[in-house]
């Protein structure tokens, strides 16, 4: 059986799958990923500019680096990988979807059961009273945004060296050991502690993993797709749909 048939019914079958994602889910969506040819910005890397002491450092250079980025996803539509998954949230009703964009893509391709690991760039975070907000505003009118106290806002976003929000990181851990399929698409499994939920989900579940690449949790895959995700996924949701005998609406 090829590897997207066996995907497929491996998916069909699962009770409780969950979804982690990586930046290769928006790469197609013309969204640049962070590790990828194009991950540079101007002369810095994603990890010089992530960070609280690169902020407090310089508040408008970082803020620049997320103005130039929601300008870009601002533009990005969802690609058929994203309409995909929300496609299968609908049909798996024990589904979830982890991920580790800051993007906002997979709100805006329909899902809703979501967990946003490192955060939103669309949300804003004051400084001094913790207050937040969406803001869609492209590009900023005021490098940095202010909060209505006075006081600059951070972007709503995990940085390197910041930890996750307990009650998330909880939800998180928990979905990774109950699970019983975890589909890995669009990371390069690097970053913690993301990278640790396929390890975890191994223990009870099946791994699938959609990446053009290898990644350091390939090997715990019983099934790798070295395809793009926008291929991958629509491919993949056709074997479900038949497995599970949904016929298109009339
Ligand atoms: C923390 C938000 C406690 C900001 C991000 C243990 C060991 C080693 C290091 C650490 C560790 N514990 C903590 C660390 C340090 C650090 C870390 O992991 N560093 C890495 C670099 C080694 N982790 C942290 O600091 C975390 N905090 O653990 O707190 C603590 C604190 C201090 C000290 C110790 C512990 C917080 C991490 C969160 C950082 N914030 N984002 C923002 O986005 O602006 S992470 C950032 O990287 C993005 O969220 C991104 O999603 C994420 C992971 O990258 P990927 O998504 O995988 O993207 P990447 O470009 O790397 O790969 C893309 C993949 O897609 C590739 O494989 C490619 O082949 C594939 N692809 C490309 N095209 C396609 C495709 N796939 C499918 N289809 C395609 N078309």
């Amino acid at each position: 059986m090829n590897p997207v048939e066996t995907a497929g019914r491996i998916i069909a079958d699962a009770e409780y799958p969950v979804i982690l994602t990586g930046a290769g889910i928006s790469a197609e969506s013309g969204v640049p990923t962070f590790r990828g040819k194009d991950g540079l910005w101007r002369k810095y890397r994603p990890e010089q500019l992530a960070t609280p002491d690169a902020f407090f450092r310089d508040p408008a250079l970082v803020w620049e680096w997320y103005d130039w980025r929601r300008q870009i996803i601002s533009r990005a539509e969802p690609n058929p990988g994203h309409i995909a998954i929300s496609e299968l949230e609908r049909i798996k009703e024990n589904s979830l979807l982890i991920t580790q964009n800051v993007d906002g893509l997979h709100r805006k391709a329909g899902n809703r059961r979501i967990i946003e690991l490192h955060g939103n760039l669309w949300r804003l975070k004051c400084i001094r009273d913790g207050r937040k907000w969406y803001s869609y505003e492209v590009p900023l009118k005021k490098i940095p945004p202010e909060c209505e106290c006075g006081a600059i806002a951070r972007p709503d976003v995990v940085w390197f060296g910041e930890t996750i929000p307990g009650e998330i990181l909880r939800k998180a851990y928990e979905s990774a050991e109950k699970c019983d399929v975890m589909l890995v698409v669009g990371t390069s499994a690097v970053v913690q502690p993301a990278a640790s939920l396929p390890v975890i989900a191994v223990k009870n579940a099946r791994i699938i993993e959609i990446n053009p690449d290898s990644t350091p949790v390939s090997d715990l895959c019983e099934v790798s797709l070295r395809m793009n995700a926008g291929k991958a996924l629509p491919e993949i949701l056709r074997v479900v749909k038949k497995h599970l005998d949904i016929r298109a609406p009339p």
